[in-house]
């Protein structure tokens, strides 16, 4: 499994309602490194950009308010399968639907407060990175504990 890099953003209802030190530690529990991390309150274009492909649906404007109302968290994390595996930790987009364990399914109740959002792709990793983040906010480490996460 290659090293990848995904993009991951704790959204407003997550940053006001607390979950942001319960969430950080679920991925660095997980064994995930983190490269990146700012808190900000994005603008509109940004978050218009971001969620560029929901531009026709019909959530998109609450959805660009929302995101833009208040402090984000975002993140930048690394690790072998990092991008899928990120998406299984958030669970699924509904958080009714998401299983018990994931973050969604245990932190929230409503697909537009679902708290959380993590790169789907590849592609979309690389994207969601480069909108959000300088190349220079990004930090290549080797964790002390390295060989004790993975052979
Ligand atoms: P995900 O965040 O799981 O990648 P998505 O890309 O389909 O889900 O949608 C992006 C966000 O848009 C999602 O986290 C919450 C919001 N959203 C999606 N579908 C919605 C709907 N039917 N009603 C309200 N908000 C919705
Ligand atoms: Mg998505």
């Amino acid at each position: 499994m290659a090293t990848e890099r995904t993009f991951i953003a704790i959204k407003p209802d997550g940053v006001q309602r607390g979950l942001v030190g319960e969430i950080l530690g679920r991925f660095e529990r997980k064994g995930f490194k983190l490269v990146g991390l700012k808190q900000l309150t994005p603008s509109r274009s940004l978050v218009e950009e971001h969620y560029g492909v929901h531009r026709e649906r019909p959530f998109f404007a609450g959805l660009v308010d929302f995101l833009s109302s208040g402090p984000v968290v975002a993140m930048v994390w690394e690790g072998d399968g990092v991008i899928a595996s990120a998406r299984k930790l958030i669970g699924a987009t509904k958080p009714l639907e998401a299983e018990p364990g994931t973050i969604r399914g245990d932190l929230a109740v409503n697909i537009g407060r679902n708290v959380i959002h993590g790169s789907d792709a590849a592609e979309t990793a690389e994207f969601e990175i480069g909108l959000w983040f300088q190349a220079a906010e990004l930090s290549s480490w080797t964790p002390a504990d390295q060989g004790w996460r993975t052979e």
